[in-house]
């Protein structure tokens, strides 16, 4: 099988909401040599991203989203596992987790796993986060970084609520902040004073990076 191939039966695989072939072609890809990040954005994300414009449109339903999301939670579990590990000295500390209201966490899990990848010591809160708890755990293991996730455009607040917690306390901001999620943008991480946006998992490393000076 060409990578080409593989990259397109791994698409199909969630278009057609088949864990099993979902699973297949991760370990295939894998056991071919293709880069595991480049698996995932060839080959799956395109898949997840057509399921969800399916969605949209109305010619697939809550209960096919929820399998090509389980297939998806699969292939991703395989390639998170193949991402190397990073051997040298941690980077920084970095808090993360999807806001409160919001249950997606597919793309999250990647960013945290490439996070770790590349050195980062990271603290993954899962998803359905409070304000609260980004901040009580980020304060008990002096993070240097919060990092929010969100994918409905209706918990969007929840990151502004998070810089807003500052201001609201009176206090000087603690720690930097990445957002991201589909539908975040720079101009919404402008706007509500976010200190870095990333649009996906490599682009999240490298403001990680800037955001402590280490690149
Ligand atoms: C899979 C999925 C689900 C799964 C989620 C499973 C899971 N464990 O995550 C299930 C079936 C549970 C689900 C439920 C719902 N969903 Co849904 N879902 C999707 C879908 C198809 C794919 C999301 C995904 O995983 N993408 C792939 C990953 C890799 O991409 P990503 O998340 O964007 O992540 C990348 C970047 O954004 C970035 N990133 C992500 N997080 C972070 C964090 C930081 C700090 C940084 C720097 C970067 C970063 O890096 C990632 C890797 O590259 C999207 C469609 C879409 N195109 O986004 C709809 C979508 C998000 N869902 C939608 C909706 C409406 C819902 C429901 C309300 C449906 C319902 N009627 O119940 C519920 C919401 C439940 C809730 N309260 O959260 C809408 C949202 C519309 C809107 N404008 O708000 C979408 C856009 C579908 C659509 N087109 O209508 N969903």
């Amino acid at each position: 099988m060409s990578k080409e191939e593989i990259f397109k039966a791994a698409q199909q695989a969630i278009n057609e909401y088949n864990a099993n072939a979902a699973k297949e072609a991760a370990q295939r890809g894998l056991a071919e040599g293709i880069d595991p990040m480049e698996l995932m954005s060839r080959g799956f994300i395109p898949g997840i991203s057509q399921v969800g414009d399916n969605f949209a449109q109305g010619t697939c339903f809550l209960p096919a989203l929820i399998q090509a999301a389980d297939a998806m939670r699969i292939a991703t579990e395989i390639i998170n596992a193949a991402i190397p590990a990073e051997k040298q000295q941690k980077k920084g500390k970095i808090v993360i987790g999807t806001v409160e209201g919001d249950i997606h966490d597919i793309g999250k899990t990647i960013v945290v796993a490439l996070l770790k990848a590349n050195g980062f010591e990271v603290y993954d809160l899962g998803r359905d986060i409070p304000t609260e708890k980004f901040l009580e755990k980020a304060d008990d293991v002096g993070a240097d970084i919060i990092g929010t996730s969100t994918l409905l455009t209706t918990t969007m607040e929840g990151q502004k609520k998070l810089e807003l917690a500052w201001k609201k306390a009176g206090l000087k901001r603690k720690y930097k902040t990445m957002v991201g999620g589909a539908p975040v943008t720079q101009r919404w991480a402008d706007r509500i004073g976010a200190d870095a946006y990333a649009e996906d998992a490599g682009e999240a490393v490298k403001k990680a990076k800037q955001l402590l000076g280490l690149s």
